[in-house]
């Protein structure tokens, strides 16, 4: 467990709030920055949440009203910033160039990235941001309520699927958890909330990713892809990538799962799951993304099959040297 002293310091330091995560939101994103601006309302300030969206993922869509898109200038004045779930200041997305000039708080559990802010309160070992947020209610003496409380079982939940990723080293965690359960919420309640809330032609394109699945060296690499003609066909909103990665996962002997994401004209994201055999947090890096060594994202320009034909160059040689 790391030292909070510097984060509770620069929260009590300070009187105004804009509390900001990534780009793209996800569970543990957007349940951090509701956690904390609880967090600093109790230790007196006022707050504000901000997020440059799109609230895309199904299990946040409800939230997309507690979060403005933009900072206004008026809000910039005398205010403080505290960027979670951020390995890098580019990862706020747009709201990247309002927090230019802002005294900055980052609270992040990511390992890669370069640091930056004026404090830091950084554990690359805990499964979630929201885990460091509830060790900052204890630090400092704050009690959570049912909601709040929720909101951190909600960013483990996410973060974690749902406790998979979780190794032998994470008894604190699950004590964390059993707190925040006598505190009012449970996994079932959080289950509902993450799974309850999908929709049918996101299933149908789920089934088309599945069975376009590219095996490759005795199914150590699979490769799958969604494209805007896919989701416009199936009238899918949701992109089900979750599910891809959880269904894939489970093919004896995969290393290595990845889902090219049309984003728009000749741009696609890339996503990447491993075992611990293959890091492919370094791999997204040296495209300039990010992520974990197991869980890791870039973006890259080109045709389809020009993309699926650099991730193969890069992943083959890893996985046939297992
Ligand atoms: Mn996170």
């Amino acid at each position: 467990m790391i030292d909070s002293a510097h984060a509770l310091a620069f929260m009590r330091a300070h009187h105004s709030f804009v509390v900001v995560g990534h780009k793209e939101p996800d569970g543990d994103c957007i349940a951090s920055q509701l956690a904390a601006a609880a967090l600093l309302r109790a230790l007196g300030a006022e707050v504000t949440l901000h997020s440059a969206g799109p609230f895309d993922r199904p299990e946040i869509a409800d939230f997309v009203g507690s979060f403005a898109a933009t900072i206004p200038d008026a809000r910039r004045q005398g205010t403080a910033a505290v960027i979670v779930d951020c390995s890098t200041p580019d990862r706020t997305g747009a709201l990247g160039s309002r927090l230019a000039g802002l005294p900055c708080l980052v609270i992040d559990h990511h390992s890669a990235g370069e640091p930056f802010g004026d404090a830091r309160f950084v554990d690359a070992t805990a499964p979630s941001t929201t885990v460091l947020i509830q060790q900052l209610f204890d630090d400092a003496g704050v009690a959570f309520d049912a909601d709040t409380a929720r909101l951190m079982l909600f960013g483990v939940c996410t973060d974690t699927g749902f406790f998979r990723h979780l190794g032998r080293n994470s008894a604190p965690v699950f004590h964390a958890i059993a707190r925040l359960v006598e505190h009012g919420t449970s996994t079932s309640e959080i289950y509902m909330m993450v799974y309850g809330c999908r929709e049918l032609s996101a299933r149908k394109l789920l089934a088309e990713m599945l069975s376009r699945t590219e095996s490759h060296r005795d199914d150590r690499l699979l490769i799958t892809w969604q494209t805007q003609a896919d989701r416009d066909r199936l009238s899918a909103h949701q992109r089900g990538e979750d599910e891809v990665y959880r269904l894939l996962q489970t093919i004896k002997g995969n290393v290595v799962v990845v889902l090219i994401k049309e984003e728009g004209d000749l741009r696609f994201s890339v996503g990447l799951r491993s075992t611990t055999a293959v890091d492919v947090g370094a791999i997204a890096a040296s495209f300039g993304g990010g992520g974990h060594r197991q869980a890791a994202g870039f973006d890259i320009a080109g045709t389809l099959d020009h993309v699926k034909t650099t991730v193969k160059t890069v992943l083959l040689p890893l996985v046939e040297a297992l």
